[in-house]
């Protein structure tokens, strides 16, 4: 008989796709090694031995929100100590500071904010935009899209295209969480549905902008979920191929509330990547946020289907605040040290995956 394995690697071999159930069975397999071999390999027939990083900074404009997710440690109200949102000056002083350091990105997120106006997101990027062209702007979940529709009362494409038009160019992956309602009704009951989030996606994708993908992985969620949540994703990216990279995120429990959770283990941290690479044969990047793995674990996932290590990051808080023990921001030479010890080839990419140097 043919063993799970054996079937998944005549596919990987054929370039044709696993099954849900084949994923499901993945998750229950505990040969780690030639799980990662599988990844390897299927990593390597789209990205031979280069693994990307980029030289970018996080801005996150406000930690106010009006939703309260039970796994978000970063999120303030009013009335909270540490609650604060940036001015445009602040904002446009770290925004100099990237330059200055070298980046090509700014990726930039927050809370869903109670008060400020449409037109403060507008003005944030155009005036980012002209004292630094160069810098690519990455920003806003689909959950703070779908917040802004609200707030302007507006279609979400026509928020999509005012951004664009102020200087947005991508989006990143956040606010995916994990898509089946059981769950997410339990971590983020406030938040828009799975579906909502895959709808304003397609949207922005439509509309002619990139985004990544996320999966908050570690908390309440089943194997089963897991895979429903990929089983989406390669749907949509059928539809659209917009999607650049997958980003599977580790769950940090400090100072959340999400009961009984304890945090990722290794293992499953690189079972998870390498059957995400396995699957999600439609997506040409699979990244390892270090910031929530950790160094050690990002970087053996490089031999388990990975491609990607995020970039330089610089200022975060989101992971941090959720007791992330990783260091605040790499450099250049750290991102390409852990690159090469894995025996792979750094690159350092911009946010379009355009090639900027090889190491
Ligand atoms: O949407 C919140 C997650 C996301 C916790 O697209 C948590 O390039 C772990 O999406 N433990 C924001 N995760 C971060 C994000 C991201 C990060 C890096 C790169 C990209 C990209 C996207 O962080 C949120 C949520 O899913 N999050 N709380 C926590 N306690
Ligand atoms: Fe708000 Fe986002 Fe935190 Fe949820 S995850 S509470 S939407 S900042």
């Amino acid at each position: 008989m043919t063993s799970l394995l054996d079937t998944v690697r005549i596919k990987i071999d054929a370039g044709a796709r696993i099954s849900d159930a084949e994923a499901l069975a993945l998750f229950a397999c505990n040969d780690l090694l030639a799980l990662g071999t599988l990844a390897a390999q299927a990593n390597r027939r789209k990205n031979s031995d280069k693994v990307y990083f980029n030289v970018n900074r996080h801005i996150n404009y406000t930690n106010l929100c009006v939703n309260r997710c039970t796994f978000c440690a970063f999120s303030k109200e009013v009335e909270d100590e540490g609650c604060y949102t940036l001015t445009l000056n602040d904002i446009l002083a770290k925004a100099a500071e990237a330059q200055r350091a070298g980046a090509t990105e700014l990726h930039m997120v927050g809370g869903l904010h109670p008060a400020l106006p449409f037109d403060f997101y507008l003005e944030m990027l155009a005036s980012i935009k002209a004292d630094n062209p160069g810098l690519h702007l990455k920003a806003f979940t689909a959950v703070e899209i779908d917040y802004f529709a609200q707030l302007t009362g507006q279609p979400v494409a026509h928020v999509i295209l005012e951004l664009k038009e102020a200087g947005l160019e991508s989006l990143p992956g956040g606010g995916a969480e994990i898509f089946a309602p059981q769950v997410r009704n339990k971590i983020c009951p406030e938040k828009i549905s799975g579906e909502r989030w895959l709808e304003v996606i397609e949207t922005v994708h439509r509309c002619g902008l990139k985004t990544n993908a996320t999966m908050l992985f570690g908390h309440l969620e089943t194997p089963a979920d897991r895979v429903d949540h990929l089983a989406r994703l390669r749907q949509l990216q059928d539809l659209t191929g917009g999607f650049q990279a997958f980003i599977p995120l580790a769950f940090q429990p400090d100072n959340t509330r999400v009961p009984g959770a304890t945090g990722v283990g290794g293992v499953d941290a690189l079972k998870t990547l390498a059957i995400s690479r396995i699957y999600l044969d439609n997506f040409q990047h699979i990244k390892a946020y270090w910031v929530m793995l950790g160094l050690k674990i990002a970087q053996v996932s490089l031999c388990f289907g990975v491609n990607d290590l995020d970039g330089t990051v610089v200022e975060e808080k989101i992971g941090h605040d959720a007791g992330a023990d990783s260091p605040q921001q790499l450099d250049k030479e750290q991102l390409c040290a852990l690159i090469r010890k894995a025996g792979k080839v750094p690159v350092e990419r911009d946010t379009l995956y355009r090639e900027i140097q090889e190491y």
